[in-house]
């Protein structure tokens, strides 16, 4: 097992890794599965899985994930096409404002994340579709789910189903616990607390009253 997690990052305890029993987790929308694009964008629209995947070269990369609850997920081989080649494609059909600087995903269960547009546009940000060579399921996020590395795991949405340009932060079911960047080299855990802090207060044990005091879901 690597040892070189993050500060404040342990493996994850079991297996399959990750946080299905959280995410409400819902079922696939068919093969019509269709993606609204808009917030502030002059034409918004819905697109299909393969007009994004058309937008740029299908790759496979190895990651990590880390949840901000202080698991993280090693190895993990996901396949998909840059987040950053599907926005070229979508930007010159959906005009986004130019000053909508900010990105929101949106899941089908409802969860949403938004990250700062620079970050999600770096080269190891995906929308993948599949998972260790295999088509991804419902819980890890089919039909198709970002994964942004750098970041922790709150950022990168199961299922998405929407996309929104937006002038500014919205914190979503993470709500005012979440960091607007999460960035997990700098240790951006949340808004409330530096990142160092918050891994000595909010220890595994005691997420779920984080949770329920600020009904949040990280
Ligand atoms: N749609 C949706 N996406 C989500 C979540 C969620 O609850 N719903 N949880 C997020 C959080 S907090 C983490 S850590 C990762 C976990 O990913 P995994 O379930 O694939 O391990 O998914 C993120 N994406
Ligand atoms: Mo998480």
């Amino acid at each position: 097992m690597r040892v070189d997690l993050p500060p404040g990052q342990r493996p994850a305890p079991h297996e399959p890794f990750g946080l299905p029993q959280f995410g409400g987790v819902r079922a696939l929308s068919g093969p019509g599965h269709r993606v609204s694009v808009g917030g502030k964008a002059r034409h918004p629209a819905q697109f299909g899985i393969d007009d994004l995947f058309g937008a740029g070269e299908r790759l496979t990369r190895t990651s990590d994930l880390h949840c901000v609850t202080q698991w993280s997920a090693v190895g993990l081989t996901w396949e998909g096409v840059r987040f950053a080649d599907v926005y070229r494609w979508l930007a010159e059909r959906v005009i986004p404002h130019p000053g909508a600087r900010w990105v929101r995903f949106t899941g089908l269960d409802g969860y949403s994340s938004t990250m700062y547009l620079e970050d999600a546009l770096a080269a190891d940000v995906i929308l993948a579709d599949r998972l260790s060579d295999s088509e991804l399921t419902n819980a890890f996020g089919a039909p198709l789910r970002l994964v942004a590395p750098a970041h922790y795991g709150y950022k990168s949405v199961k299922q998405v189903c929407a996309i929104d340009f937006l002038r500014s932060y919205d914190p979503g079911q993470a709500r005012i616990v979440s960091h607007p960047r999460g960035r997990v080299d700098r240790e951006e855990r949340g808004r409330l607390l530096p990142g160092r802090l918050w891994r000595v207060a909010v220890t595994p044990g005691q997420i779920e009253r984080v949770r329920a005091l600020f009904r949040a879901d990280l």
